[in-house]
């Protein structure tokens, strides 16, 4: 069992830095996907490879002790990724193999 939170889930609209901090003993990653209307986090079907499909991605953080797309967040690092969200629904998740499926995801709301 692996989980991902958000502090806070619901955010206003504009530019954000997600700081993430792997707390966990195992290197992650987090990428920002939008949630299609009507699916709720959690929802996407992994591929044979253990990843979902992450086209659409608007974010990544997984770069340790550094921002944007890296080989993973070591155990007890954190990375980050300044993005600028349009409101609506987004799901953060991580997308090392089996971790999505294993439950490290979570919805973020990006509100007006
Ligand atoms: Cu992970």
């Amino acid at each position: 069992m692996m989980r991902l939170v958000a502090h806070p889930a619901t955010i206003p609209v504009g530019r954000v830095t997600l700081r993430v901090v792997n707390a966990g003993g195992l290197p992650h990653e987090v990428i920002v996907l939008p949630l299609p209307a009507g699916q709720a986090a959690g929802q996407r079907a992994s591929g044979p490879d253990g990843r979902v499909p992450a086209a659409g991605s608007v974010g990544e953080a997984s770069r340790t002790c550094g921002s944007d797309a890296g080989e993973g967040t070591a155990a007890g690092a954190a990375a980050w990724t300044t993005v600028t969200l349009r409101p609506g629904r987004y799901e953060l998740l991580c997308n090392l193999p089996g971790h999505y499926a294993a439950g490290m995801y979570t919805e973020l709301d990006v509100t007006r």
